[in-house]
């Protein structure tokens, strides 16, 4: 569903939340609005050229996401894994899809969450933006037209979603103001809640026109 057919048919419910022009951090740009879509399910199943993998810096698959889209992919993905030396934090490297739906695979490393101090939740905060740029730029690089995030962290990791899904939003519309090459930037949550949260705060970056 994209943002503008969410604006015209919102959740049964939910209401979306309309933003008083303040609370708006961007300006409307209607492009973007059929160009980003939200969509409640299962990532596995999705045919798009990319789908963004939550992983853990050794790349050899895991729990939640991780290891639904390796059942789902097969032996083929986790050997090609093998061969990419793991990840930084922050840090993206591309696969080929194999039994799954998606062409490719791109496997970035999310940040443990914490809270320390300022400083740490600030650290975090660049990190987490920077698996939604690095994974975004590796798309453009290899030429795809789509690419479909989970939710980086939020699960396992225990980043707050709230937090999280601002960061998302923000970096994919930065990016896509400046990139006009990818045709569709696909928001996948798995749970009510994330879906609630993803909702209440799409309008803030992505306003309707
Ligand atoms: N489709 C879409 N989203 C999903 C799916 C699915 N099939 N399954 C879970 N989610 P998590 P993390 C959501 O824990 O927090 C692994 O062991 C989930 O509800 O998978 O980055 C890795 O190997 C949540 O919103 O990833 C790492 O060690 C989001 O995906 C560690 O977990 C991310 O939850 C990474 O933890």
């Amino acid at each position: 569903q994209t943002l503008r057919q969410l604006f015209k048919h919102p959740s049964p419910k939910y209401t979306l939340a309309s933003i008083p022009k303040e609370k708006q951090k961007y300006p409307v740009n209607g492009s973007l609005l059929d160009r980003v879509s939200l969509w409640q399910g299962d990532i596995t199943k999705l045919q798009v050229d990319a789908i963004v993998n939550a992983a853990n810096k050794r790349l050899l698959g895991g729990g939640g996401v991780d290891g639904a889209i390796h059942a789902a992919a097969g032996r083929g993905l986790l050997e090609e894994c093998r061969t990419l030396n793991g990840a930084e934090i922050g840090e993206s490297k591309i696969t080929k899809g194999y039994n799954l739906p998606a062409k490719h695979v791109i496997h970035t490393v999310g940040p443990i969450y914490s809270y320390s101090s300022p400083e740490d939740v600030e650290l975090k905060a660049k990190q987490l933006t920077s698996c939604y740029r690095t994974s975004l730029e590796l798309a453009v690089k290899r030429n795809l037209k789509q690419i479909a995030f989970c939710s980086i962290s939020t699960g396992i990791y225990g980043y707050p979603i709230e937090d999280a899904t601002d960061i998302a939003l923000d970096t994919v519309r930065n990016f896509c103001e400046s990139d006009t090459s990818l045709e569709q930037v696909i928001f996948v949550v798995w749970s009510d809640k994330d879906k609630h949260v993803y909702e209440a705060l799409i309008p803030e970056y992505f306003p309707p026109d």
